[in-house]
């Protein structure tokens, strides 16, 4: 009785062995175990070998690459996107971005200093940060050059060289807003220079208003300690905002009453507009999605049923919708979000698509709880021309031929 209400149960759910017959999988004639390899049957490793755990051997191209010339210290590595399942970047995976390479700060001895437009201005060890009261939150970060190689022409080959500056991690630390409070603002404080102890001495001014909104000062990714090469042991967080603000290896908060107009928001990080003028302080990432499998490298090698599966995000909020296009944005169709859809976090969606073996164009366009809309490429490149570098946020084309390879495509 039990079993056939568990079928009954499956049968609705879709999941009976009949239902999967919609995949059209390989059928043996009995149902036979497969052999066990030699090497299996002895002992497998003891425990602790290794004691800090990692990835199968057989996962080895599962690895951050980079695309930047030039010395190693100035470069970024991406995060392969294509490989990872629903919202989470393992810490190693986290991409990377760094002006003068990663520093070696030890816990004890590094300090934190709040001053400026303050009451009384503090000099914090990591200790006393963790005496505050914490939070943890499942953010996203995308560097604001990231996709910028679309800006011109779609010369990546892969999702993760288009897309793979952006990564999605739970973060822990103290809410800025806390360690102003202890030190107490003056009247006239409106930004919060904050400053890296690594040498290229990264500076950006953080508004007053965000500072108290939802920064925080993290001291941990993903359950353990900040990873060297994303800022141990300590780093701004501006959840939404563009990645270099989040400033790594934090030494300094100075609270001023003007921003500081400091490189990074001058001389880089503004986006020059075909009327002459440059966009100053373009902090919020806009809404943005992607399909990573199928993505540019693959080969779909069966015809028939699959899933496409793919990641959207925006620096405003939630993401509310969204739909996807097989046909080079003819005709949509909106997708599922996987749960949990959180704000200022990567979502996951996914839509089933049987490919019957002819060419399709492949296309996500995401709109988030503020009600923006992922431009295509045509309307981005309308409202902002082609001299920016940052903040490209356009619907990516995955272009299927009729054998099955998948690549970059403008359309
Ligand atoms: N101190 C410092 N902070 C920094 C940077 C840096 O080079 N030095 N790079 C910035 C940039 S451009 C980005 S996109 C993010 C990248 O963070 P991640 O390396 O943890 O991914 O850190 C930002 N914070
Ligand atoms: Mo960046």
């Amino acid at each position: 009785m039990a079993d056939q209400l568990d079928r009954r149960g499956l049968l609705k759910l879709g999941l009976a062995a009949g239902a999967a017959a919609g995949l059209a999988l390989p059928r043996p004639a009995a149902a036979t175990p497969s052999t066990l390899p030699e090497r299996a049957k002895g002992l497998g490793r003891p425990v602790l070998d290794p004691a800090y755990g990692r990835p199968s051997g057989f996962e080895k191209d599962v690895v951050r690459r980079t695309w930047t010339k030039g010395p190693l210290e100035q470069a970024s590595s991406m995060t392969p996107l294509a490989d990872l399942k629903g919202i989470i970047t393992p810490n190693g995976l986290h991409f990377e971005r760094h002006h003068s390479g990663i520093p070696d700060l030890n816990p004890d001895t590094h300090r934190l200093v709040l001053h400026g437009l303050v009451r009384q201005p503090v000099v914090f060890t990591l200790d006393d940060l963790l005496r505050f009261p914490s939070v943890s939150r499942i953010w996203v970060m995308e560097c604001s050059g990231n996709t910028n190689s679309e800006w011109a022409k779609p010369t990546r080959d892969s999702v993760q060289g288009t897309h793979g500056l952006i990564s999605c991690c739970e973060w822990t630390g103290v809410p800025l807003s806390a360690l102003l409070d202890e030190v107490g603002l003056l009247p006239e404080a409106h930004w919060v220079i904050a400053e890296g102890a690594d040498s290229s001495a990264h500076v950006r001014s953080v508004p007053l208003i965000k500072a108290l909104d939802d920064a925080i000062v993290a001291y941990a990714q993903n359950g353990e300690a900040l990873r060297p090469e994303q800022g141990y042991p300590i780093r701004l967080f501006l959840p939404g905002f563009e990645g270099n603000m989040s400033v790594k290896w934090l030494r300094r908060l100075k609270v001023t009453a003007e921003p500081q107009y400091a490189r990074e928001e001058t001389a880089k990080y503004t986006d020059l507009l075909p009327g002459g003028k440059a966009r100053l302080f373009s902090f919020e990432m806009d809404v943005k999605s992607v399909i990573t499998r199928p993505s540019a490298g693959h080969r779909l090698l069966e015809r028939g049923p699959r899933e496409i599966v793919g990641l959207a995000w925006s620096g405003r909020g939630r993401i509310t919708a969204v739909d996807v296009s097989t046909d080079g944005g003819l005709s949509w169709q909106p997708a599922r979000l996987q749960e949990p859809v959180l704000s200022k976090c990567l979502t996951r969606f996914t839509l089933p698509w049987t490919w019957q073996g002819a060419p399709a164009i492949l296309q996500s366009r995401a709109v988030d709880e503020t009600g923006e809309v992922q431009p295509t490429r045509a309307q981005l490149v309308d409202a902002r021309g082609v001299n920016s570098y940052y903040h490209y946020n356009a619907v990516q084309s995955w272009k299927v031929a009729t054998g099955g390879e998948v690549s970059n495509v403008h359309v």
